[in-house]
């Protein structure tokens, strides 16, 4: 993409609205704008950002073996009646009349229209196990919208559900979700724990939320430094290898990590030596629930089991939120001035910095590592704009682009380019060949 032809409309001020760093860099990197309250449009480069989440989150469900669909956000009240949860929910729930006097609503979750589509198209063991998930915006009237993206009333969400015939298979079925998660964080390059959590209103009795640990959370989080070292990288993974999935869960799981709402104060000083004791604000980036047959016995999703009977089919529910992440990354991974992605979600591999733009060298080395790139099946951002260095660096550095090169006609003369690290700020000479070698390489391993 070259600058003069995209839309990226960066601020120069910080917006006096922004509580916390995510928010004022989105705002001011041209990402995103508020319509309304808690409600957002993406703009250019946060949708990209956005995009590249989803297909981390497809890439890692489909590995698993779940199946992608898409739901709608509009969903009849009656379906809520008939789990309980149309009254239950409250006054977060955003809900809408249509022309005939029908009552709808916007989808906080998806757990009754799922099972309605459950039940009216299996009815068998034979079709089982199952795991539905899809990628759809939901509406929750949270009281106090705030922090941006981190707490939308509007927001982008993944969630699965699974549908197994007993406990043990839905009890892999979880398993899945957390290993699956686990290494979708990861290679956002973010560090994301399963946390023992409370089931709220999504019910159950099973529940692991997941946290990325940072001072503008939302949540209070109590664990053992040695998760800190937990890394699960590029092994390979069997998803229906129940012990091996299991194995991975439980080196997860077993150093004691929980939310304020299970914190066991004594239980904490019991296990855990007084020196990896930690205490720390987290933001929730994913929820994961077996709730056996909450769902499946009021609505009656039943399914014949291989002796003949009628049984609810058990379930649980798996939530990732996408735009939260969005958030959640920048408040990892950010400096003074600006963002910084890393590699595996960046809306653009490298930024090109043209320091002498109409210089006929410059501009046709430029062309050429521009051209170079694309080749190599990446996405450059090439700033082509008359402007001063120090302006292009600027914007270069806010929008965080993990790699820059930077062309000059000094440089250039002795058939040299920069390539600088966003991350660290180092910069080397490389022939123009070489800096696009280096960066195609570097991108070889991120999907
Ligand atoms: C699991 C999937 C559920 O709703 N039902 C379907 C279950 N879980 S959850 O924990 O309530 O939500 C899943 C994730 O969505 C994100 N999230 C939000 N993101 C932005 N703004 C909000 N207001 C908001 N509410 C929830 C969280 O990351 C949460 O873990």
């Amino acid at each position: 993409m070259r600058l003069t032809r995209y839309f990226l409309p960066v601020l120069k001020e910080n917006p006096a609205e922004a509580a916390i760093a995510s928010h004022r860099l989105m705002l001011r990197a041209g990402m995103i704008r508020q319509v309304s309250a808690g409600i957002y449009a993406w703009l250019p480069l946060g949708y990209r950002v956005l995009r590249r989440l989803e297909e981390i989150i497809h890439e890692e469900q489909q590995r698993a073996g779940h199946i992608p669909m898409l739901m709608p956000t509009l969903q009849p009240a009656e379906l809520w009646r008939e789990s309980g949860r149309y009254d239950a929910y409250g006054p977060e729930m955003l809900r809408i009349r249509d022309r005939h006097e029908r009552d709808m609503l916007y989808g906080p979750t998806n757990e009754e229209l799922i099972t309605d589509i459950f039940r009216k198209n299996v009815s068998s063991y034979k079709d089982l196990p199952l795991t539905l998930y899809h990628i759809q915006w939901k509406f929750r009237d949270e009281i106090r919208p705030r922090f941006g993206v981190m707490r939308g009333r509007e927001f982008l969400m993944k969630d699965g559900y699974n549908f197994d015939i007993d406990r043990d298979s839905a009890i892999h079925a979880y398993n899945r979700h957390m290993v699956s998660y686990i290494r979708t964080y990861e290679r956002m390059g973010l560090k994301a724990f399963p946390m023992r959590a409370d089931t709220g209103p999504i019910g159950g009795d099973h529940s692991h939320e997941f946290l990325v640990l940072a001072e503008t959370g939302e949540s209070e989080v109590f664990y053992d430094a040695a998760i800190l070292d937990l890394k699960l990288g590029d092994r390979a993974i069997d998803y229906d290898d129940r012990a091996a999935v299991e194995g991975i869960v439980r080196e997860w799981t077993t150093p004691y990590a929980r939310t304020d709402e299970t914190h066991d104060p004594a239980r904490f000083e019991a296990e855990v030596p007084a020196e990896r004791r930690r205490r720390s604000r987290a933001i929730e980036v994913g929820q994961i629930f077996y709730f056996g047959t909450k769902y499946s016995e009021p609505m009656k999703a039943h399914v014949l089991n291989e002796k003949g009977e009628r049984v609810p089919v058990h379930m649980g529910s798996h939530g990732i939120g996408v735009s939260r992440l969005v958030g959640a990354i920048i408040e990892a991974s950010h400096d003074e001035r600006g963002i910084v992605w890393p590699e595996g979600v960046t809306p653009f591999h490298a930024g090109i910095v043209n320091l002498k733009q109409g210089d006929a060298a410059t501009d046709a080395a430029a062309e050429e590592i521009y051209a170079a790139l694309r080749a190599r099946g990446l996405d450059p951002l090439y700033d082509d704009r008359d402007e001063r260095a120090g302006a292009k660096f600027a914007t270069m550095d806010l929008i965080g682009l993990p790699w820059r090169i930077t062309i000059g006609p000094r440089g250039l003369a002795r058939g040299k380019v920069e390539l600088t690290e966003r991350r660290t700020g180092e910069s080397e000479e490389l022939s123009p060949a070489a800096a696009v070698d280096r960066i195609a390489q570097i991108y070889a391993g991120t999907g």
